[in-house]
């Protein structure tokens, strides 16, 4: 088994310690403080349940024990893929406190993706939720199985079928392991997978931690705050922006939201008396539509974050007005640098930038593309580099060197300005990804999966303004033989057990790509120029 590591420069880290970033502590240690500091507080709501401090820790410990008791063994790799509800937190934690590594999938990941999960970090169990979303993952498992059957342990929330429950897990007296060092990793995060297929993200305890304690801090989190999770935990925003484990680090209480939908969590911020959120864009355009007839009272929400895709500054000025609550922009990566508004700020900075860095020690570059850095106030590649941002990714060599410069810097692929404040903001990006509402797809995966069509001789895929997704994929198509139907190459698509948002959301025939006189142009110059004249057409006909 490939080792995990991560590893800074020992004058960074010895830095990053001097400063009070990281501070040793672990996933399990700052559990069991505050298990021990505010035992009877509900830190867990969701799925008609309420769980408070001692009693996720408690149930952590169960399941450190069931897990060890199954076979694994601590450094093993377990792909977590649940929904929102408490036993994700659980799991987790539980994971931490047996030093196995939970590796986080997405919902809405099928076997596709779950493939690769598993076997590039070589996992040795997967849990997931029998049903959720009208959706049965035990029979994901099993096909999961059958191609990695290295994936021994398959661990079932809810009605086990052929597999364990978590409920049943067995009971084993053996002491747990020690804790963590907290210089290791903690656990593997996927990237957004702007080239090719998603890559593995190895965040240590230290910086992970310092990450979301900070972000807590900057969000003025409290044992008062109550932490709507409403995207799925499994993202990086949620989870850790401060989401529910700056949240639970700060003694907040974590309320679940099955689905961000207005109908599913306006409810539960009345009931609950939530005072913070966190959406992506055009959820907070679904809820600023949504919140002016509802029944349910939301005076509790004290701050909207947005963030993952660009907020466009008129539908950001119409939060406090429409909301009654401060906006906070968030924008982040998965790798490490995150950027907020402060809640203090004022209303044109919040409105109209994206956020400055969490820490003063997160380097921020902004370089053309020869690499020299831009005037002030122009826009340019954006590299950054700092207490808890990655330096590496796991085993892959070639990602590797093409993401991080010699010295340390992660090329974030966005395209930045950044104002005489400092705060930045987020024109655009140099790589080929489509964010669709805040999912990243790799315009290289879809092409793959398009030209293993037998009627399609080419294809490229780009991402095209939505007024509602913020951007939408298309896939230009050249047939070959019998020209499908858009229709069904989305429904081939459909059955290649991808996640569901990569499928096209647009398919456009056309009959040749453009070649230069040299010959091939390339796929980044080509989607670039399809993108172009599809636009200019659409604008034509208008
Ligand atoms: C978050 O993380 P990822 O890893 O899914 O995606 C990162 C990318 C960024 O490089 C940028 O291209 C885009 O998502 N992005 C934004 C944005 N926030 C993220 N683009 C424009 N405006 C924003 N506010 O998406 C993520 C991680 C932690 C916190 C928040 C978002």
């Amino acid at each position: 088994m490939k080792p995990l590591s991560q590893i800074w420069p020992e004058e960074f880290a010895a830095r990053y310690r001097a400063r009070g970033y990281w501070r040793g502590e672990t996933f399990s240690s700052f559990l069991r403080e505050r298990g021990r500091e505010l035992p009877e507080h509900i830190a867990v709501v969701g799925g008609g349940q309420r769980w408070t401090f001692s009693e996720l820790e408690e149930r952590a410990e169960k399941v450190a024990r069931g897990m060890l008791a199954l076979g694994l063994k601590p450094g093993d790799r377990v792909i977590v893929q649940l929904p929102n509800i408490p036993e994700f937190l659980s799991v987790v934690f539980g994971l931490f406190r047996a030093r196995l590594i939970p590796v986080y999938a997405l919902p809405a990941h099928r076997i596709v993706e779950i493939v690769h999960f598993a076997r590039t970090a070589e996992a040795r169990g997967y849990i997931v939720a029998d049903r959720h979303d009208g959706f049965d993952y035990r029979g994901l498992a099993e096909e999961v199985r059958r191609e990695v059957p290295e994936v021994e342990h398959i661990v079932v929330v809810g009605d086990g079928g052929p597999f364990t429950a978590l409920d049943a897990l067995p009971d084993s007296a053996a002491p747990l392991p020690e804790d963590a060092d907290p210089s290791d990793v903690a656990f593997l995060q996927i990237s957004g997978g702007s080239t090719g297929l998603s890559k593995l993200i190895p965040r240590t305890h230290d910086d992970y931690i310092y990450s979301f304690r900070a972000s807590a801090e900057i969000c003025k989190l409290n044992t008062d705050s109550v932490y709507l999770a409403a995207l799925p935990v499994a993202h990086n925003f949620p989870m850790s922006s401060p989401g529910v484990f700056g949240a639970l680090h700060a003694g907040s209480r974590v309320v679940l939201s099955p689905s961000p939908s207005p109908e599913a969590a306006f409810p539960l911020i009345a009931r609950e008396g939530v005072t913070i959120t966190g959406l992506v864009p055009p959820l907070a355009l679904l809820w600023l539509q949504a919140a002016p007839s509802t029944t349910h009272d939301l005076s509790s929400l004290q701050v909207l974050q947005v963030g993952g895709a660009k907020f466009l500054t008129e539908s950001a000025r119409r939060v406090k007005p429409v909301l009654g609550c401060t906006l906070q922009q968030v924008f982040g990566m998965a790798e490490g640098l995150v950027n907020y508004t402060r809640l203090d700020d004022p209303e044109e900075i919040i409105v109209s930038t994206q956020g400055r860095p969490i820490s003063a020690d997160d380097e921020v570059l902004i370089l053309d593309d020869e690499g020299n850095p831009v005037p002030e106030g122009e826009a340019g590649n954006l590299l950054t580099r700092g207490p808890y941002t990655i330096r590496a990714y796991h085993n892959n060599d070639g990602a590797n060197a093409r993401s991080f410069t010699a010295d340390g810097f992660y090329r974030t692929g966005d395209v930045v300005k950044r104002t005489q404040e400092g705060y930045l903001v987020v024109q655009g990006r140099a790589t080929d990804h489509i964010n669709r509402a805040g999912e990243k797809i790799s315009a290289e995966e879809i092409e793959d999966h398009l030209l293993a069509h037998p009627s399609v001789f080419d294809a490229a895929v780009v991402s095209l303004p939505d007024e509602f997704l913020g951007e939408r994929s298309c896939a230009f198509v050249i047939p070959q033989g019998d020209k499908p139907k858009a229709a069904a190459l989305k429904a081939w698509m459909r059955t290649r057990g991808l996640a569901d948002f990569k499928v096209p959301d647009q398919v456009v025939f056309v009959d040749a790509f453009e070649t230069t006189a040299v010959g091939k142009v390339s796929r980044k110059e080509l989607r670039a120029s399809l993108r172009r004249r599809f636009l200019e057409a659409v604008e034509a006909e208008k």
